[in-house]
C-alpha cells in the first residue's frame, strides 16, 4: 500500500499537458461575451407610453415606443427616482409620487439602455421605433 502512494508523485509530466484543455475552453466562450455594454436583454417588450418607477424596479422594464410620441413616467416608489435613456439628452428626475411627460422626438430611433442615476440596481430598456 505504502509504494502506490509514492508513485503519484511521479508523475508531473502528465498534469503539465493537462493545462491545454481549460485554455481551449476559455477561447471558446470569450465570444459570448462580445455584447456586453450594450442594451440589457428585452426579448419581449411592452408597446407602452407608460412607465413606472418603482423603489427599485422600473414597471415595465422593457419598453417600446414609437418615435415622435412622449412617455408617461411615473414614481410610484418612497424614493425619488431618474430615468435616464444613457447616450440621450433624456434624464427626467421624478420625487416619489410625481408624473413628468418626456417627448422622444429628440432622440433616434434604436435600442437604449435605462438608469436611475440614484439606484444601479434599476435598469431597463427603451426600444424606440
Ligand atoms: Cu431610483
Amino acid at each position: 500500500m505504502l509504494p502506490a502512494v509514492r508513485a503519484e508523485g511521479v508523475s508531473p509530466p502528465v498534469t503539465k499537458r493537462s493545462i491545454v484543455g481549460p485554455a481551449v475552453a476559455l477561447l471558446l466562450v470569450a465570444p459570448a461575451c462580445h455584447g456586453g455594454g450594450g442594451a440589457a436583454p428585452c426579448p419581449n417588450p411592452a408597446s407602452t407610453n407608460a412607465v413606472d418607477l418603482a423603489d427599485f424596479v422600473l414597471d415595465p422594464p422593457c419598453v417600446a415606443a414609437h418615435a415622435g410620441t412622449a412617455l408617461t413616467l411615473t414614481d410610484t416608489g418612497k424614493a425619488p427616482h431618474t430615468y435616464t435613456v444613457t447616450g440621450t439628452s433624456i434624464n427626467v428626475k421624478l420625487d416619489a409620487g410625481g408624473t413628468q411627460t418626456v417627448s422622444l422626438s429628440a432622440i433616434a430611433p434604436g435600442t437604449y439602455v435605462v438608469i436611475c442615476e440614484y439606484h444601479m440596481q434599476i435598469r431597463g430598456t427603451l426600444e424606440v421605433s
